[in-house]
Order: C-alpha cells, then structure tokens, then sequence
C-alpha cells in the first residue's frame, strides 16, 4: 500500500491559486500567515499550506468571471460530458484518495473510499440531469401569448466546505453547479486542504485536456477571514456552505447584507427513536454506526436515542456491550471501527460535554475517556460514550462533534416526536418500528421536523439522489439531488406574445 506522504509526493501542483509543501520538499514560504498540517492519525506532519494573499482572491475572482464566460456557452449537456470526465478521473483514484481522506481526516479508510465514491455517483447523476434542466410550460389566460419558466446560470458559486466532508460535499455543490453552467470557488476546511488540493489535480487534468480554462474550478486556502471575504463580496452570487451553525449565522448575514443567494447545511441533532415494536437486532448496527462512524463527526451523526419504556433496560445492556466491542485505532487499519477525533480542539470539547453532562446530573453508563493506542498514534482517541439522559438535560440540545450518543426513554410515540423535534437542529431523524401506524405518523406533518426522515435505518449515510439538508438551525437549504439544482440557477418567467393585439392580464383595459 502506498503511503499517503508518497501520493502526495506524485503530485507537484504549481498554481497561483495556492502554494503547499508535500513536508519532505518544504516548498512553503510564501506567506507568513500558513499552517503545518499535522495527520490526527499518527500526529505526523503531512504537509505545510499557506493561505492566499488579497491579490490573490482578486486574481481567482478574475479568472473565475473569466472563464464563466466561456463555461456558459457551452450547452448543458457539454457541460454534463465534462463532469461525467471528473467522475471517471475520480474512479481511478479512488482508493488513492480515500486513502488519504482517511489519514488526513482521521475516518475509516471504509468511509475514506465510501466518500469518494459519493463523489463518483453525484458526477453520474449531474451528467444525467444536465439533459433535465427543465423549466415549466404555464397556460396563459391571454390569448395568442406563451408562458414558460427557463433557468440560466447565476455566474460564480462559492463553496465552503468543513473537515468531515473534506471533499464529498465540495462534489455534491461543484458537480451540480457545473452542469448548472456556473463556476465555482472552493474554499474548503483548512484542517483538511491536501484532500482538496488532490480533487483540484484531477480536476484541472480534465479542464486541461478539454482545452478549458482552469477558472472554471477554483480553489481557494484559507481561514475564515477569507470565508467572510467570500461570503460579502457580490461578485459570488450564491454561496453554499457547510459547518457549523455559528459559522452558517456569520454567512448568512454577511450574504444576507448584499442580498446574494446562500445554501446553508449546518449543524445537526439527529435522533433515532427506537420503538417497542422494532427489529432490535437490526437497529443495533444502524444505531451503533450512526453515533461512532466517522468518530462521531458527521452533522448527521446519530446524538439522541428516545427508547421505548418497556425495552429500554434490556436494550441499554445490549448497546453498552456493542460500544465496548468497538476497536478504536489506526483508521487506515481496516480492523479498527473508529479513528480519531480531527484535533486535540476536538477532544477537549468532547470532554468538555461529558463533564457538563455529569454537572447537569446525566449519567455516564460507557466510555467518557482517552484511548491510548499505540505508541506511533496521537492524543486524539477517545472512546465512544453513552450517557443516560433526563429528558430535560440542557447539554443535549447542543451539536457536539464527537462519538457521545444520549439515551432517554419514552412512553408514547407522540412523546418520543416530541422530544425528537425538541431541540434548536432540525437534519435527520430515524424511527425504527414495523408497526405501519406510528410509522406514517412519524412521517407524517405532525410528525418528524427534519429534513431527513428515516424508517429502519439511521440517520447517516444518506444517498445522494434526495435532496439532503434540513430546517431550523440546520440552515434549510438542499444540496445534492432531487431538484436541488434549481439553488444553483436563476428562473425566468417569460411571456411571448406572438398574436397581434396586446390584451393586458388581469382584463385590465388601456386604450390609447
Ligand atoms: C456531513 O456530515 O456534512 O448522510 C455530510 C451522510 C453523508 C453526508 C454527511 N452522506 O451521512
């Protein structure tokens, strides 16, 4: 198995638009301002970037416009070819990535390779809806006149992306947006930049070898200072971004102020609701992987299970034995379940939450400490935890990164909803039960609050064909599937008249 250093090794990227060092060759020294960027792996440097200078935003934002010009000309369909390019490009990279991804983020090479071939599936499906860019035929009340919707292009989209998706997410925008006719300016976590700059590579190789200019996909280093100069400059007419609600607030007002357009995907709460009449034995690893799969960092990551009364007892036992079965490790080692937390920031929060749970009164019933794994490993281990929660427990109500799942119990399947949607976040939510009534129920509009509601199977891991995202805190926005799309263009409503009186609608009469 090649290392990652050595993939990164292979690629020697000169770009104006952002200078790093592979760690052995030291390239970095352009700017004082940079960062080393350190694996959570194995505490091991990777790499050095440094983040890109004012004249340098503005020579990105250039040749963005630039090559939005030439982008749009281009029918729909071209455009699907080139991402259907992207896709096939990513394919045979797969494992390289993944591999990276997961040392670079700290998830299972499983997740590693699972987040790549997101990637690879969103270019299929918009390569397929760059023929199915439809717009509306409406009947006209006037005579002799055409009413249609058309959508075009809005110009250039900026992504922000956060380190738990490093590159999935920057694919579900990009690839949509592309085939939209926009171009896009990535700027993605910084925590996570070499992942990012091997999706760049691949992708400038497919510009290159189309003959397109590289503006049509660029990337940008930086911290958050450079997400607000994103976030207020109007010549990005729609900004999507991904990570926390603090950081989706900051956006959207600073959007917001100039009137431009924003996708936000913030944090998440999600709950499983695990019913009396469920399949316990298949709850248990939806349930189990949900709260410790990607460490649990995902914003739909698995925080709550609300747990029928009569079960719960019986049920507690089994998933704190589940939770001690759990190998935590090298996540490059395919016999481990769960890697580290991204930084020792990460870690401190973690216990930071378990201490103020213990203070608010919950109970700690697994886990709730550092693992130690080895002596090549870092500090950011930690074990996955459970803790019995009151249903008043305040701390719960808050989206925090790390593998803590709560556990209530509940009495009424109306009272278990109740308590999933009580909380600020509104993204995913599962109920298992094979009783067709509290099914529909939690489906239905007095139901679940979430964008995502899910029946036997947890709240993660969704595919990318449905629209993904959720409400309140969340952000509302969708990416990914479905009619996304229609985010990342602007409608237009026409009326051709080709009779040769001009009635006015309304019956409005005007003579002259
Ligand atoms: C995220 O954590 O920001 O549904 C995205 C899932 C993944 C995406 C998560 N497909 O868990």
């Amino acid at each position: 198995r090649k290392s990652p250093i050595e993939i990164l090794n292979k690629l020697k990227i000169e770009s104006p638009f952002y200078s790093y060092s592979t760690g052995l060759e030291n390239r970095y020294c352009e700017e004082t301002k940079g960062r080393r960027i350190i694996s959570p792996v194995d505490n091991r440097q990777i790499g050095e970037i440094s983040f890109l200078s004012s004249e340098g935003y503005e020579n990105v934002i250039n040749t963005a416009e630039h090559a939005f010009l030439v982008w749009r000309k281009i029918p729909a369909p071209g455009r699907g070819n080139i991402v259907r390019q992207l896709g096939e490009e990513l394919r045979k990279e797969k494992e390289a990535l993944g591999t990276l991804i997961s040392y670079e983020m700290g998830k299972s090479l499983q997740e590693g390779y699972g987040e790549v071939q997101e990637m690879i599936d969103i270019c299929e499906f918009a390569t397929g809806l760059s023929r199915q860019l439809y717009g509306l035929q409406i009947q006209s009340e006037r005579p002799a006149h055409r009413l249609f919707e058309q959508w075009h292009p809005l110009g250039i989209v900026g992504v922000i992306s956060a380190f738990n998706f490093p590159v999935a997410v920057w694919a579900w925008n990009t690839a949509i947006a592309l085939v939209c006719g926009n171009v896009c300016i990535w700027k993605p976590s910084e925590k996570t930049p070499f992942s990012s700059i091997v999706c760049q590579e691949i992708f400038s190789r497919v510009l290159k070898s189309n003959n397109l200019p590289e503006g049509i996909s660029s990337l940008i280093m930086g911290d958050l200072e450079i997400g607000k100069k994103m976030a207020e400059d109007s010549r990005i007419s729609l900004i999507s971004a991904t990570g926390s609600t603090a950081m989706g607030r900051d956006v959207a007002q600073r959007v917001g102020k100039r009137l431009g357009k924003s996708i936000l995907e913030l944090g998440g709460n999600n709950a499983i609701i695990l019913s009396e009449h469920a399949d316990i034995e298949k709850a248990l690893p939806a349930l189990v992987f949900g709260a410790i799969g990607t460490a649990g960092q995902r914003c739909t990551s698995t925080r709550r299970l609300i747990v029928h009364e009569n079960i719960y007892n019986k049920f507690l036992r089994q998933l704190k034995n589940a939770f001690e079965q759990i190998k935590i490790g090298d996540p490059l080692n395919e016999e481990n379940h769960m890697g580290p937390l991204i930084d020792e920031d990460a870690v401190n929060n973690y216990y930071l939450t378990i201490e103020l749970a213990k203070k608010q009164g919950a109970k700690i019933i697994s886990g709730g400490k550092m693992v130690l794994v080895g002596d090549n490993c870092s500090q950011c281990y930690v074990a996955p935890t459970i803790i019995e929660a009151d249903l008043n427990l305040e701390i719960m109500k808050t989206e925090t990164f790390a593998p803590i799942v709560y556990i209530v119990k509940y009495k009424s399947i109306e009272e278990a909803i109740k308590l999933n949607n009580n909380v600020p976040q509104g993204l995913s939510s599962a109920l298992f039960s094979l009783n067709l009534r509290e099914v529909e129920e939690f489906l239905s509009f007095e139901g679940s609050d979430c964008g995502i509601a899910n029946i036997n199977i947890g709240t993660s891991g969704a595919e990318i064909g449905g629209a993904f995202g959720g409400e309140k805190e969340t952000g509302g926005g969708r990416e990914s599937g479905s009619d996304a799309w229609k985010s990342y263009m602007r409608r237009q409503t026409c009326t051709v008249n080709y009779g040769t009186d001009l009635p006015l609608a309304q019956g409005i009469k005007f003579n002259l």
